[in-house]
């Protein structure tokens, strides 16, 4: 490998901060800053700047493990772990039908990866029943960006028009915590005479750098929304001319809204009539404004809704599809967006296409060289897919996810994952799912093997390889390859992840999410192409199998400026009404439980919890909660918290603080075992998106003794 820097990606949140790897001397390698990346300009948060520990062999899977006769894990060869997975598999399929095997992939896995995945369970394993952890992620705002717009895609805009619009509303969005490299377009929005507003139950970090900061009851962001809506009406501040040109339904979401009093609200809310007033108003008065969602208002039972009335705020004021002004959803994992776009959804074909439009089955078909009719249905969500597990559905291949840590009502998944008759697991680490696998396969990670991610503006980005990987480790794409041989299936899965990349590019061309003017090529000379990009004038069309550069089209850096991806050109109102969370606080269950994420941990933790730094920074899980919620529990800092719901209980060390809502208390779910905040959560779901209500459960409180 070269001993110059290789320019590449961070492997974790969607900014995808641009970094140069090269390898020390003493082994390893060395992140360096990367400032022509136009994202993060150099900057990167402690996550990224410690990404290389999880390469070290000291932390990770080197070799395949199998479960023996007597229930231990055992080193095993490759070929004794292919062979096992492809017999049970097909043992399972043999026995119960196809649907009996389940996949489950994850929105960190590159484009190539989720891509094969998708593949290898519609044309090797027959299977309806794939899903992924994206849906836990920003589902709700995909499905009403979707409904509302016609296409989805995180960012409409890039992160550089921010400081240049003149009002940024960021609902349930941490960046402070979550994507510190981001602040950066915040503080110069303000610097340039433009305002922040933050709607959070707590003064985050990132409320902290606010004008206004609105404190909402977890759960109502869908009422404080149609209140903003309301009010915009009732004084007069509409864009007539605007809702009559580019959109339509605005009756009937105008309707919708003005039985949503202020002062009604204000007390759903809590948040005062003044405040919505003062949010109207540095809303309303700049030329250009933003509305930016992240999981705070999306991970609800009614998340879609609840998005699809902050777009029905942007659409009354003419502020999407304009420039400087827009609706979008900062995405979370590294491949958050790609992850979503090429078909390891359970309703969902390549190149953004709908599994059940028969047009996008002939297309990807024709690309896959099979018969249209023998392409499943579309499957179960994530959350139902993990339930059915141990019963309808008896095996599993996991590629890219911990959804003992991270899935809602985490022990009765984990029960779940324990009763199925096979588990196979591909992962870099023997993370909390694959120590209970039959079989955990080793796989490359980030710096040590190529692949593509989209970031949340869109942007398809080159990840590249800049280490050789340990000995006997091996590719995602080299097991999807060969469980497929081993499954009768000798085509169709390259282990060449750029020959992965040309036939995606052909099966996404003429879908919502088109890559085919997009090259390894192309995006090894620049900062990355934006989506849609057809390819203008080249032989890359459907089963043309072209290689190579493919010139022309520019990319799409901005959607939506001349239409909407409609039918009729037009952005669509929804018209939706407030409703309760799925649990409400009760005499039992007094108190809200909300969750999410701290600066130094990611996600279930598998990664950064292996990482010396990032523990001492942020060691274990804790309970934040307000004085006088640690006064009547008779709770000091530090003084171990039960936090009891109908799902379970769980304990963590009390953080005490006055920024947080004196009715709710926060617990992030990084950590595994006695103070998993998933096995407190609540598995209601968004009857669209299928999304569970991460954000809002009811809990109670008990003094731990000792
Ligand atoms: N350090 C770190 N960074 C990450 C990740 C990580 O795990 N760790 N994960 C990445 C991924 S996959 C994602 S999805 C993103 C997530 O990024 P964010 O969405 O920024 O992260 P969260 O902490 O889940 O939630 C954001 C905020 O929502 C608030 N909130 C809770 N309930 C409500 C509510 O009902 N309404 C409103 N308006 N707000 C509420 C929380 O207090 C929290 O401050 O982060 C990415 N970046
Ligand atoms: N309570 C609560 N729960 C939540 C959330 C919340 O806000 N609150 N947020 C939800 C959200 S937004 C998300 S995105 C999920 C995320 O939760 P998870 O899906 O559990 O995400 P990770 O911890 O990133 O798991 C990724 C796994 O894949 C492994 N891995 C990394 N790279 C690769 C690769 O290239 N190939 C393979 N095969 N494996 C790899 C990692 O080591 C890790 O074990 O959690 C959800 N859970
Ligand atoms: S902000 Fe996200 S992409 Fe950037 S360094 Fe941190 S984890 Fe990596
Ligand atoms: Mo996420």
């Amino acid at each position: 490998m070269p001993s110059t820097p290789t320019p590449t990606h961070c492997p974790y949140c969607a900014l995808q901060c641009g970094m140069n790897l090269t390898p020390a001397p003493q082994g390893g390698v060395e992140v360096s800053e990367r400032a022509d990346f136009p994202v993060n300009r150099g900057a990167l948060c402690a996550k990224g700047r410690t990404a290389p520990a999880v390469l070290s062999e000291r932390v990770r899977l080197t070799s395949p493990w199998v479960r023996s006769p007597a229930g231990t894990l055992e080193p095993a060869t490759w070929e004794e772990a292919l062979d096992r997975i492809a017999r049970e598999l097909a043992r399972v399929r043999a026995e119960a039908g196809a649907d009996a095997v389940g996949v489950f992939g994850g929105g960190g896995l590159t484009n190539e990866k989720a891509y094969a995945l998708g593949k290898f369970a519609r044309v090797v394993l027959g299977t309806s029943q794939i899903d992924y952890n994206g849906r836990f992620c920003m589902s709700s705002a995909a499905a009403a960006g979707t409904k509302a717009f016609g296409v989805d895609r995180g960012l409409p805009f890039p992160l550089e028009d921010v400081p240049r619009t003149g009002c940024v509303i960021l609902v349930g969005s941490n960046p402070a915590e979550t994507m510190p490299p981001a602040l950066r377009y915040f503080r110069e929005l303000r610097e340039n005479g433009g305002t922040l507003i933050v709607v959070d139950p707590r003064r985050t970090k990132t409320a902290e750098q606010a004008d206004l900061h609105l404190a909402p009851r977890p759960g109502t962001d869908l009422a404080l929304a149609l209140g903003l809506l309301h009010l915009v009406v009732a004084e007069g501040r509409t864009d007539e001319e605007y809702v009559r040109e580019r959109t339509s339904g605005w009756e009937e979401a105008r309707a919708a809204a003005m039985a949503h009093w202020p002062e009604y609200v204000e007390r759903i809310t809590g948040v005062s009539v003044p405040e919505l007033r003062e949010a109207v108003r540095l809303f309303c008065e700049p030329e250009a404004a933003m509305v930016l969602t992240a999981r705070g208002p999306e991970q609800q039972s009614k998340g879609t809704d609840t998005v699809g009335a902050w777009i029905n705020l942007c659409l009354a004021t003419g502020r999407a599809g304009r420039a400087l002004s827009g609706y979008g959803c900062l995405t979370g994992q590294g491949n958050g967006q790609g992850g979503r776009e090429h078909g390891q959804k359970a309703d969902q074909l390549p190149g953004y296409r709908k599994l059940d439009d028969p047009a996008a089955r002939r297309h990807v078909a024709e690309v896959w060289g099979v018969d249209p009719d023998a392409l499943p249905g579309p499957g179960r969500s994530a959350y139902e897919l993990l339930d059915a597990l141990g019963t309808d559905v008896r095996a599993l291949l996991l590629m890219g996810s911990n959804p003992v840590v991270s899935a809602p009502r985490a022990a009765h998944v984990e029960e779940r994952i324990r009763s199925l008759d096979f588990l196979a697991v591909c992962d870099v680490v023997l993370s909390e799912t694959a120590a209970l696998a039959d079989v955990v396969l080793p796989v490359t990670q980030w710096a040590e093997e190529t692949g593509t991610t989209t970031n949340l503006e869109g942007r398809v980005l080159l990840r590249r390889r800049a280490v050789s990987p340990p000995e006997g480790v091996r590719s995602d794409l080299e097991v999807l390859h060969g469980l497929a041989a081993r499954l009768g299936v000798e085509k169709g899965f390259p282990t060449d992840p750029e020959e992965v990349f040309e036939e995606l590019r052909r099966a996404s061309a003429g879908g919502a999410a088109d890559y085919s003017g997009i090259s390894y090529r192309r995006l090894a000379e620049g900062d990355g192409v934006f989506w849609p990009c057809p390819a203008e004038g080249t032989a890359v069309a459907a089963g043309s199998g072209a290689q190579g550069d493919a010139p022309g089209h520019p990319g799409t850096p901005r959607l939506f400026l001349d239409r909407f991806a409609t039918p009729d050109g037009r952005a669509r109102f929804v018209p939706v009404a407030h409703r309760p969370a799925a649990e409400e606080p009760d005499e039992e269950f007094p108190v809200l439980l909300t969750t999410g994420r701290v600066v130094a941990q990611y996600q279930s933790g598998a990664q950064t919890r292996r990482v010396g730094e990032l523990n001492a920074a942020a060691p274990g899980p804790f309970v934040e909660l307000h004085p006088r919620l640690a006064a009547r529990l008779g709770a000091a800092e530090g003084d171990p918290v039960a936090v009891v719901s109908r799902r379970g209980r769980a304990v963590a060390p009390a953080r005490i603080t006055t920024a947080i809502r004196p009715d709710t208390v926060f617990m992030p779910f990084h950590w595994p075992g006695e103070g998993r905040a998933n096995t407190l959560t609540n598995p209601a779901l968004d009857p669209t998106s299928r999304m569970p209500e991460f954000k809002v459960c009811a809990v109670r409180l008990e003094a731990v003794e000792g």
